[in-house]
């Protein structure tokens, strides 16, 4: 049966091979049979300071990739999240339901604020946004990776409560995780996950990094001293991470590629690694760069911002009025 998909990602840099591995692939696949929003979420990148020009050009680079990796305008919609006012609107709302304890307990939450001075508020109420962009389109289902899932669970709990308190108006959302690759780890350090707002270059690949940078960074990454590649996330994380990349970009078996690269050491490895990842990555840049001056990605953007402002509307109204807000529509 046809469902709903809604999945955001921030424009807070490059995007890198665990955010394609982990959400972006997927969304590829889902919109054959569902009806998506893809969203560019970047009221939620504001949450940690960022430079405008920088920001506006990762928004208009992120919504070129969403392109590039094959999300087709005519089966889903694809939209910047400040040009559809109800996500702020319904945010607030959500906020209003949440309890500060439970937003005190999100690990990102905890992670992004640790050790921090003049952390903003709205680091801690990132959640309720977050709640609010998935609510407003009747979802079903949210492709995400492994540490969006305590974020989801909150999404939940939030929606159970808001129904039960004012009118059951919002579907219940249901999490999709991938079983490999939900956590593509960092490079230089494979305890982190890889992120794109790590200052270390060395530590992500970017889907945008051309052959050298790719080689030379796999080359570099983080292994162990056995030079055995065996894929034991608990004791050689660095070799799993590198196994799974391999996995996904090849769609061949981890356990077949063990057995390949028996009594063979690191360096052949890597070097094949590598090679799997720019293939997967090439066809993706050059439509890239055919798509990011074009006129062809504000024309889409507007239709999606079109079309998400009038679905999203409509739930904002049902929210206003099981809360309260506002007066009696006559
Ligand atoms: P930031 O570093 O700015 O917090 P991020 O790299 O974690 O960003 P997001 O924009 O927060 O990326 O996430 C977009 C999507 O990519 C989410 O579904 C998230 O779960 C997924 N994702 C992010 N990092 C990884 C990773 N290392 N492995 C798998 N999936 C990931
Ligand atoms: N919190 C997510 C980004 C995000 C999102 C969403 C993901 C914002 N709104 C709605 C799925 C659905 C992140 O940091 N990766």
């Amino acid at each position: 049966m046809m469902k709903t998909i809604f999945s955001g990602i921030q424009p807070s840099g490059t995007l890198t091979l665990g955010n394609y591995l982990g959400a972006m692939k997927h969304f590829v696949e889902l919109q054959e049979e569902n009806s998506c929003y893809f969203c560019i979420v970047d009221q939620h990148a504001i949450t940690v300071p960022q430079d405008r020009l920088q920001l506006r050009k990762n928004i208009r680079s992120l919504a070129a990739l969403y392109l590039a990796v094959g999300i087709d305008p005519h089966k889903s919609t694809l939209f910047i999240q400040s040009e559809v006012p109800a996500h702020a609107q319904l945010g607030w709302m959500m906020q209003c339901v949440s309890y500060i304890g439970e937003l005190e307990r999100m690990t990102q939450f905890k992670d992004k604020s640790a050790g921090k001075e003049g952390v903003s508020s709205s680091l801690l109420t990132y959640p309720p946004l977050m709640a609010a962009d998935i609510l407003l389109y009747k979802t079903d289902i949210v492709p995400v990776g492994e540490d969006q899932k305590q974020h989801l669970e909150l999404t939940r709990n939030l929606a159970e409560r808001f129904n039960s308190k004012y009118n059951d108006i919002f579907t219940i959302p249901e999490v999709k995780i991938p079983r490999v690759g939900a956590r593509i780890m960092s490079l230089n350090d494979p305890s982190k996950k890889m992120s794109k707002s790590n200052p270390n270059q060395k530590s992500f690949i970017s889907m945008l990094d051309d052959e050298k940078q790719i080689l030379k960074k796999i080359k570099s990454a983080v292994t162990d001293s056995e030079n055995e590649v065996r894929f034991d996330k608990e004791n050689k994380p660095g070799v799993a991470n590198l196994l799974s990349i391999y996995s996904l970009c090849t769609g061949e078996a981890i356990e077949s590629l063990e057995e390949k690269y028996a009594g063979k050491g690191y360096g052949e490895f890597k070097e094949d690694v590598a090679h799997a990842v720019i293939n997967s990555l090439k066809p993706i840049q050059e439509r890239y760069f055919e798509l990011i001056e074009s006129e062809e990605l504000d024309r889409i953007l507007d239709q999606g911002a079109e079309k998400a402002n009038r679905d999203a509307k409509k739930m904002l109204a049902k929210a206003e009025r099981a809360m309260g807000l506002g007066r009696k529509k006559r």
